[in-house]
């Protein structure tokens, strides 16, 4: 019963109640931390929940009504009738229309996520059999990002959603993010930020997000991919700037695709 009254008051409080990763008795969408997923989460809400459910109490009318009203007691000899041009243009008009109502603001946030606003951040994500390789293109970093196993998971990480190399991007910044694979296809899915887009060999797909809230936010790899599809997730930490900056002058070290070039100099100079 209490398992219900959560259910219920979840669906009024969704905000307040859940955070960044999938609750146990979750109902509806996580969190947003993004306008895109805002976006989303609205569209979702005020338009298409709206108009299922009025379909959905529409047809059971009819049928309840239909029984009833043509049950055969009371209706022993059917009617004949087969065609009626108004009821037939009226059912395919009004889905017409109510089709078109929807098709519009879904194409707005469509453009809105693939329009890609001028890059603070660039991040590359690289789909493995199981895993997430990751590269900053523009800050020669590069490192692998695995799940932790639930014997070795720290106090508050969550099980199948936590891994070692976290992506850190800083708050309130455009984050680009490339996204391709090395084996079969993946996909890089992040519920808060409204963001999936498939990661295929061979081929570069773009996405992008601004998250405005710091925090830790998990995702999955949303491609069958595999045995082990499911233990590759996907966790970003938005930080402020200055813990961004601090986290790249370690993580340039720490992370090195390459030795530098005024480095390689120096190094042939000593020789
Ligand atoms: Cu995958």
């Amino acid at each position: 019963m209490k398992k219900f009254l959560y259910i219920f008051l979840g669906t009024f409080y969704t905000s307040k109640v859940l955070a960044d990763q999938p609750k146990e008795w979750q109902l509806g969408f996580q969190n947003p931390a993004s306008d895109g997923m805002r976006d989303i989460v609205n569209f979702h809400n005020n338009l298409l929940l709206p108009i299922i459910i009025a379909i959905s109490v529409f047809v059971l009318f009819l049928m309840i009504y239909a029984c009833v009203r043509f049950r055969a007691s009371k209706n022993p000899n059917p009617s004949t009738t087969t065609h009626n041009v108004t009821v037939e243009i009226l059912w395919t008009l009004i889905p017409c229309l109510i089709l078109i109502v929807m098709a519009v603001p879904s194409f707005k946030i469509l453009y809105s996520q693939d329009t890609i606003p001028k890059a603070d951040v660039t991040i590359k994500a690289v789909g493995y059999q199981w895993y997430w390789g990751y590269e900053y293109p523009d800050e020669n970093i590069i490192f692998d990002s695995y799940m932790i196993e639930t014997k070795d998971l720290k106090e508050g990480q969550p099980r199948l959603l936590a891994v070692d190399n976290e992506v850190i991007v800083p708050v309130n910044k455009v984050v680009k993010v490339l996204i391709t694979a090395n084996d079969v296809l993946h996909a890089w899915a992040l519920p808060s930020f409204g963001v999936k887009r498939d990661a295929v060999p061979g081929r570069i797909n773009e996405t992008w997000f601004k998250a405005d809230k710091e925090g830790t936010y998990y995702g999955q790899c949303s491609e069958l991919c595999g045995i082990k599809h499911a233990f590759m997730p996907i966790t970003v930490k938005v930080v402020s700037n200055e813990e961004y900056q601090k986290w790249l002058s370690e993580a340039k070290l720490k992370f090195a695709k390459e030795i530098i070039e005024e480095e390689k100099y120096k190094k042939i100079a000593s020789k």
